[in-house]
């Protein structure tokens, strides 16, 4: 039995093909914008399920496939990926032609900042962003320790190299930033001179382009989440 949508929604079943199709489930209101991205990087055709916001989400069909109730979830063939950052791993691994993997020697800086964003950044920014930030106490306690120390780190990060696993852009780049361009674009990342260099490199991408002009336009037919 395979997870497979039909007719607009999704259900449990058996594949009517042998040929792997790419479905995203999304909403243009969301961080599915940056899995959109990334398919534009990898260039396969695939499609795209809007899932509103609430109802569907939440509803028994789409917990089947992500009981967290939430977008993106990516569907290809039988293979279900779920978590932004997981999404882009598998596409860069599944998709070796578009060269988005990291080679021998960008492997080590790939994984950690991948992981460095989808972890203590991801941490660090929502919750700052909600007023809340560990104390000198409590940083030993939290694995991204507090905002500050996140902060400067990836600071550091983005400006060792032109892109965050070496000279040359990769998956991880997606990733790590559409982080830090949402945080410059929210006020939830300081406006330093490192972060606005190194969003501009990686949002002038072609492929970042097309998927923000597809994901607008789809937000504008949609209307604002809660419409
Ligand atoms: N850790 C998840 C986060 C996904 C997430 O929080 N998605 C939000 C939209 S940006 C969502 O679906 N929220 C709806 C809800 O939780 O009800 C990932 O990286 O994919």
């Amino acid at each position: 039995m395979l997870l497979t949508p039909s007719e607009g929604q999704w259900q449990v079943g058996r594949m009517q093909t042998d040929t792997p199709t790419l479905i995203l489930y999304s909403n243009p209101w969301s961080r599915g914008r940056i899995a959109r991205w990334m398919l534009e990087e990898v260039g396969a055709p695939y499609e795209v399920k809007t899932v509103t916001y609430a109802k569907e989400m939440k509803s028994a069909e789409y917990l089947e496939l992500n009981p967290m109730g939430k977008v993106p979830t990516l569907v290809h063939g039988t293979s279900l990926v779920t978590e932004v950052a997981a999404i882009c791993a598998y596409l860069a691994d599944t998709f070796p032609e578009a060269a988005l993997a990291p080679t021998d020697a960008e492997r080590a800086s790939y994984y950690r900042w991948l992981f460095f964003a989808a972890g203590p950044v991801e941490a660090a920014v929502s919750n700052k962003s909600v007023g809340w930030d560990p104390s000198d106490e409590q940083r030993g306690r939290f694995g991204y320790g507090n905002f500050a120390a996140v902060v400067e780190t990836l600071t550091h990060a983005v400006s060792q190299h032109e892109f965050i696993a070496g000279p040359r852009f990769t998956a991880a780049d997606v990733y790590v930033g559409a982080q830090v361009s949402w945080g410059l674009q929210f006020g939830t990342l300081p406006k330093n001179d490192q972060f606005k260099a190194y969003a501009g490199r990686v949002m002038a991408r072609p492929a970042a382009i097309r998927a923000r002009e597809l994901d607008d336009a789809l937000s504008v037919t949609l209307g604002p989440p809660s419409a």
